[in-house]
């Protein structure tokens, strides 16, 4: 049974090109989807967005909706196990990363000493927001106005997808057709 759904934020900006970033982002997301008791129901677009925190490269940033069996603990236990699959070593606080995982919002909210849903910069991050729109339309209400107050939404480069082959989840960017 599900315990609730959560969206999780992507982030990369470490690799030389869009290519390198996209892999990034497409290596973490079919780790999300291959995690034991999550189900993938939704892909962002992928935003090109201006680096918050030190100088460092442009960020690639998306999101994915799951439903998970998990509970919050549990799967961001999981998610930083999979950002250190991914080459992510952390030296400089809101530095440059190969991948962060961050968990944006869950149907049910958690405030405890490891973890703080929906994320403690949400509503200051149009990086973080206009990905969580797409998968969560419903929260439109309380995010679309934090987001129009922050300039509205970065410049969308592609979307992410998924499908399931074989038993196993396979991520995708497309680029878009306008780059
Ligand atoms: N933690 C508490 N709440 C959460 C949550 N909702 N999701 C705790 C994930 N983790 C949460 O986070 C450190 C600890 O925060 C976790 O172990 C968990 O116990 P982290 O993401 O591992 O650490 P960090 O990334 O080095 O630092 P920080 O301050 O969390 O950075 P952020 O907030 O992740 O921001 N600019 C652009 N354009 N795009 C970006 O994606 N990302 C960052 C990093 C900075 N600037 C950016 C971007
Ligand atoms: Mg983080």
């Amino acid at each position: 049974m599900a315990l609730g759904d959560f969206v999780i934020g992507l982030g990369s900006n470490l690799g030389s090109h869009l290519g390198a970033r996209s892999e990034n982002l497409c290596a973490g997301l079919g780790a999300i989807g291959s995690l034991v008791g999550v189900q993938v129901l939704a892909t962002s677009s992928v935003f090109e967005t201006d680096p918050i925190g030190p100088p460092q490269p442009r960020y690639l940033n998306g999101a994915v909706r799951i439903a998970s069996t998990l509970g919050a603990e549990a799967l961001l236990e999981r998610l930083l196990a999979i950002e250190v699959a991914c080459g992510r070593v952390r030296r400089v606080r809101w530095g440059a990363r190969t991948l962060d995982l961050d968990i944006l919002w869950a149907s049910t909210p958690v405030h405890s000493p490891h973890l703080t849903i929906p994320h403690a910069h949400l509503h200051e991050r149009a990086f973080a927001l206009a990905p969580l729109l797409e998968v969560a339309p419903e929260l439109g209400a309380l995010y679309a106005p934090m987001l129009a107050a922050l300039g509205g939404e970065p410049s969308r480069v592609g979307r992410l997808s998924m499908a399931v082959q074989n038993g196993h989840a396979l991520a995708r960017f497309q680029q878009s057709l306008a780059i």
